[in-house]
């Protein structure tokens, strides 16, 4: 099992340490800056220095830290937001740093001790001698400073001095002072004790066996840290040995009876300095609390601030998604990326397993802690440099100092915010610091290795997603399969590769293809699990991959550089804790290099992602997202950010039915395990057939008529569902064409359920056979037959499923029930209206064959071909196919239509097809009777229904089309082309908004029969459509509704909006008739004009 804790173990020494009443701080060897509770050890702060450089010395006082780094690099920290400003002068290692009162004081290689104003970061002393400064102390005017072998005493307020020079035998590595003591330590293994303040040595205290690094004295105690891995408790009185803590050494700290102890063992300890008991140890694996909980209040006032701001933080989140074959050794390969314990025992993942670690720590992250608070905190503190209240004229030079402070670090632009409360000469400055400085400030340019951070040096978390290799899911692979945030592992097992070539290589390409379908961007690294069995084969594993994986070609594939392969071998059995080492540097690499990672978002909407993760629900509704977009300043981009999760696959919201929008899932496997329910596998059907509930429901008959006609009853799925969110599901089936309405009666089913709403669930007719259905397509006097053709790439599972789930809910008579499409695994015979088709999948094919009896069969394949467009658009939009038309004339002849559009639009007679026989242009006419088979949105049908509809001799127009340009202008010129085309008189304006004369437009809304208004996410901010929506109004013409209806237009927008929005005089329009969905595609566009000009007519 993993520890439980958010932040990474600390890897290496433990330089420095320091300790206040409520934190124990520790700077280390990785670079990093740590704090922890005192109380219970919980871990609140975790940071890179700021320049990512190694420490050498800490030092804290209250919600400050100072951290003197290699490099010049002296930092005051702010805890609470961990802000930091660069305290600018050193120019080598700054080795000690102290707080005393409002001054710091630091020393350092470059041969300086340096005194800084805490409150402005300006230095306001600097002496300069000939040695290395490694420690300083002050008390009350005096500054101690080890030189070289001597501890030299200066005085404060001028720097003068030295007024004491007290010579040892070693250099002096560490001092500390008070009002009674001076302490040194030196490397010659022993602590002075002198007396203040004549500084006459008292005692030299022996017992360590090596150099004395550091030293410390509270009152009659002193404390120092060795190289010998012992620290060392003596009494500054009497110079006797108290205790000897064993086991640590080199940084100490000491405050009240506790001591803090730093060493080499990568950990931080504290002992109780009466005792001489340890009490603690940390290693940064604790679990993290959040810093506000430890130092209170100012922390939540950076983070409100931030998010009132709007300030963006980078997302610093990936997916990490293991894709391959069932037993391929996927969850193995997650727990050898965390370090956990093989699993040699084959336990089938079930739908998906997700698991949160990050870059760093690659360990489970247990609690909800993902870094959100830090990073806002620290994007707050990036942007901000604020002082606190400033009173009166007397501090104007206070603010000019804090002013010209900050732009030492980064020019600013400065903004002065008034505070809401205060009194006029009571003003908080607020000091933004510009983006770019920001990169600057932190230097992240100097930073050598970004490997598993974002582009501003942030830490980037991992959600693993562990996927079955259940069929159930490919359908899904549309949704979950996100293009966008994330790196793919295509894991496979070496061994079987080996032994089953073809089998192996046929999953390889299946999952390779998937990726290029739905994620082409993604980076995909190939994991070869079995290293233990197959670790002398590399090579023939590689050849094997190179040179018959053909579908590895235009694969963003991240190459093993180290190892020279195309893959990275894993041995997912060996107990070593980093046996994936290379995989996750590889990862971290990947990983820092997508775009997305780095991208930066609102530090609201990580707020509110933040927050649903919290919530720890299965779904929430789209309310509650948007109750909490509100509290954090988002509430009018709801739509917007569930959109960019969405995309993200971090949440699912599906926008195109009411239905749908109201829902959010936030748990993956909640949807799998339902859509499993339905579309299940042998294992969930014998589950369900056994269940006592079925029989007690007397559902046994309603499950068979599911298994074996794929037709499922309302009631069934009430039962599959537990009665959870039924519509719900429904709709979303339905919207992934995973479903569809059957009209048609289903003598199989129990009396009693004759009079259920029916559902075909047409996936599972795929391996359904028909043979009387076969054999009367193979006889079916086909009159227009045309192929589509995925050879190009594939036809992924599942699609032909759809697109009969989608023909079915148009086929037949569903008034009378009659004709109900007839349905197998890879074919069918459907009917729209008079006409009648088959559809049938042949490899990459599928085949659309129009009986030659049929009414305009020319228009029906037109429908069919713009729906099947459609569906392709909404799960495959990567998708290529070809369109190919069988010659009327000689079956045996397929033109590509392309070329044929070419010698139509060139005016040729004939031309060569693809298998160079020569083709008349005119065989080919039947297939163009209803103009251009592939038109479809820009298209027209045909002029050949006027309507004929009287217009009053007072009226110029039927329709008078009012919208916003931006949102719908394409919409409306495509509405009122197909009016016309219709025979109607209609009033759109060309113009942009603003353009159009008043009178003109009051004119054209009042020689207008009806008023219709298209309903789009801002119309309502128009001052046009307002106007016009007005004169309308008081002309009393009848309004009509249309609204955007692809969830992916501009104008798109909840219906709730439009309520919301409308102004308060035209409330009333909603009331009357309800709103028709604007259609483009074609087979629905029909049904919508015949709608829209019954309307018109009778308005
Ligand atoms: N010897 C050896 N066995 C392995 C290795 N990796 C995985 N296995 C074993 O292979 C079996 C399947 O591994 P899993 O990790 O459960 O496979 P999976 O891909 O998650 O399988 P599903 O969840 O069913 O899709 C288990 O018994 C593992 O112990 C490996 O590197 N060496
Ligand atoms: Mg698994």
């Amino acid at each position: 099992m993993g520890r439980i804790h958010g932040g990474g173990r600390i890897q290496g020494w433990v330089i420095g340490v320091a300790q206040s009443a409520d934190l124990v701080l520790a700077a280390s060897g990785d670079a990093y800056l740590r704090a922890w509770s005192k109380k219970d050890g919980a871990l609140v702060l975790e940071m890179k220095t700021p320049n990512n450089k190694v420490p050498r010395t800490v030092a804290v006082q209250g919600n400050l830290a100072a951290v003197g780094t290699q490099q010049g690099g002296l930092f005051l920290i702010d805890l609470a937001t961990a802000s930091v400003l660069r305290l600018q002068g050193h120019t080598n290692t700054v080795c000690s740093v102290i707080f005393d009162g409002n001054e710091i004081i630091s020393g350092s290689f470059d041969r300086t001790l340096r005194v800084w104003d805490k409150i402005s970061g300006r230095e306001t002393l600097s002496i300069d001698r000939e040695n290395w400064i490694f420690g300083v102390a002050a008390h009350e005017n005096l500054l101690v400073a080890g030189l070289g072998h001597a501890v030299c005493v200066f005085d404060r307020a001028s720097g003068h001095g030295p007024r004491h020079v007290l010579t040892e035998t070693g250099t002096v590595w560490a001092v500390a002072i008070d009002a009674q003591h001076m302490v040194s330590g030196s490397n010659d293994n022993k602590v002075r004790v002198y007396a203040v303040p004549s500084f006459e040595l008292v005692h030299v205290l022996e017992g360590h066996t090596n150099l004395v690094r550091s030293v410390a004295l509270e009152g009659d105690r002193i404390v120092s840290g060795s190289d010998d891995k012992t620290v060392r408790l003596w009494d500054a009185r009497s110079g006797d040995a108290l205790h000897v803590l064993q086991g640590h050494s080199y940084s100490v700290s000491l405050l009240g009876s506790e001591i803090v102890s730093g060493s080499d063992d990568k950990t931080v300890r504290l002992w109780d300095a009466e005792t001489g008991a340890s009490t603690r140890k940390l290693k940064g694996t604790e679990v993290v609390r959040s810093i506000e909980k430890v130092l209170g209040a100012a922390a939540k006032e950076a983070l409100k601030t931030a998010l009132a701001n709007g300030d963006a933080a980078e997302l610093g989140r990936c997916k990490l998604m293991l894709i391959g074959q069932g037993a391929a050794g996927k969850t193995s390969t997650v727990r050898s990326l965390l370090g956990m314990e093989p699993e040699p025992a084959h336990i089938s993942t079930v739908g998906v397993k997700l698991t949160r670690t990050d870059a760093e720590s690659w360990e489970e992250i247990k609690d909800a802690d993902s870094g959100f608070e830090r990073q806002a905190y620290r994007v707050a503190a990036l942007r901000m440099a604020v002082e606190g209240p400033v009173r009166g004229r007397g501090m104007a030079n206070k603010v000019g100092t804090l002013t010209r402070f900050t732009r030492a670090l980064a020019s600013t632009i400065g903004r002065t915010r008034k505070s809401g409360t205060a009194s006029s000469t009571t003003e908080e400055r607020v000091e933004l610091v510009p983006e770019a400085e920001v990169a600057q400030r932190f230097d992240v340019a100097e930073v050598e290795n970004m490997a598993g951070k974002t582009r501003l040096g942030q830490k980037i978390y991992f959600t693993i997603w562990d996927y079955a290799g259940q069929e159930v899911f490919y359908a899904l692979h549309h949704i979950f399969l996100t293009s966008e945030g994330g790196v793919y592992m295509l894991v496979f097992d070496m061994q079987e590769l080996l032994g089953e070539r073809e089998k192996a290589l046929k999953n390889l390409t299946f999952w390779l293809n998937s990726v290029k379908l739905h994620a082409p961007e993604a980076p995909v690294l190939l994991v070869g699990t079995h290293f233990d069995q197959a670790g002398d084969k590399l090579e023939a594993v590689e050849n094997i991959l190179l040179e018959d994986l053909t579908a590895l070609h235009n694969v963003k594939l991240v190459k093993n550089h180290s190892s020279k392969l195309s893959f990275f071998p894993v041995d997912n059995m060996s107990t070593a804790e980093d046996r994936a080492a290379d995989l996750r540097q590889a990862v971290e690499e990947t990983a820092s290099e997508l775009e997305s990672v780095s991208q930066k978002i609102s530090l609201r909407w990580l707020k509110v992602i933040e927050d649903l993760m919290l919530l720890d629900c299965d779904y929430v509704s789209f309310a509650t997202v948007q109750e909490l977009a509100t509290q954090y300043h988002a509430g009018d981009q709801t739509d917007e950010l569930l959109k960019f999760f969405h995309d993200l696959g971090m949440v699912v919201h599906l926008r195109a039915t009411a239905i749908l929008h109201e829902k959010v899932v936030m748990k993956p496997q909640w949807l799998l395990d339902k859509l499993a329910r339905v579309i299940a596998d042998d294992m969930h059907v014998q589950d369900i057939y056994y269940d006592k509930e079925l029989s007690k429901l007397e559902l046994v008959d309603d499950f068979n008529v599911l298994r074996n006609k794929s037709i499922g009853t309302r009631i069934l799925l009430k039962y599959l569902w537990a009665n959870e969110e039924v519509e719900y599901l429904r709709a979303f089936m339905d919207e992934t064409m995973l479903l569809s309405n059957w009209a048609f009666p289903e003598k199989a089913l129990a009396r009693a359920h004759q009079n259920e709403p029916l559902f075909l669930v047409s996936s599972l007719l795929k391996n359904s056979t028909n043979d009387s259905l076969s054999a009367e397509i193979a006889g079916m006097d086909a009159g227009l037959t045309c192929v589509l053709d995925f050879s190009e790439f594939f036809l992924p599972d599942g699609f032909f499923a759809r697109l009969l789930s989608l023909c079915a809910k148009h086929s037949g008579d569903t008034v009378s029930r009659k004709y109900p499409p007839r349905l197998a695994g890879n074919k069918a015979i459907l009917r729209f209206g008079l006409s009648v088709f088959a559809l049938e999948q042949i490899g990459d094919e599928i085949w659309i064959r129009v009986k030659r009896d049929s009414d305009k069969p020319a228009s029906t394949l037109k429908m069919l071909l713009s729906m099947f467009q459609g569906a392709r658009e909404a799960l495959y939009p990567n998708l290529p196919w070809e369109l190919l038309l069988q010659s009327p004339t000689d079956a045996s002849v397929l033109v590509a239509h392309d070329d044929l559009e070419v010698a139509r639009a060139s005016e040729v007679k004939s031309f060569e097809s693809m298998d160079a026989t020569r083709v008349k242009v005119a065989d080919f006419a039947q297939f163009f009777e209803d103009g251009s088979l592939l038109e479809d949105i820009h298209g027209t049908t045909g002029i050949d229904e006027f309507a004929d509809m009287p217009l009053d001799s007072r009226l110029q127009y039927h329709v008078f089309l009012s919208h916003k340009q931006y949102e719908a202008g394409d919409a409306c010129d495509l509405m009122a082309e197909k009016l016309k085309s219709r025979g109607l008189e209609v009033w759109v304006d060309q113009r942009t908004e603003g353009n159009l004369s008043t009178t003109e437009m009051k004119d054209a809304i009042l020689a207008s029969k009806c008023y219709l208004l298209f309903l789009t996410k801002t119309v309502f901010s128009s001052k046009a459509v307002c106007m016009e929506l007005a004169t309308a109004l008081e002309a009393e013409k009848p309004i009509l509704l249309v609204h955007e209806s692809d969830p992916n237009r501009v104008g798109f927008a909840n219906f709730s909006t439009y309520i919301d929005t409308v102004p308060k005089a035209a409330k009333h329009i909603f009331d009357a008739r309800e709103s028709m969905p604007f259609q483009r595609r074609l087979y629905l566009a029909e049904a919508f004009y015949d709608e829209l000009i019954r309307r018109i007519d009778s308005s």
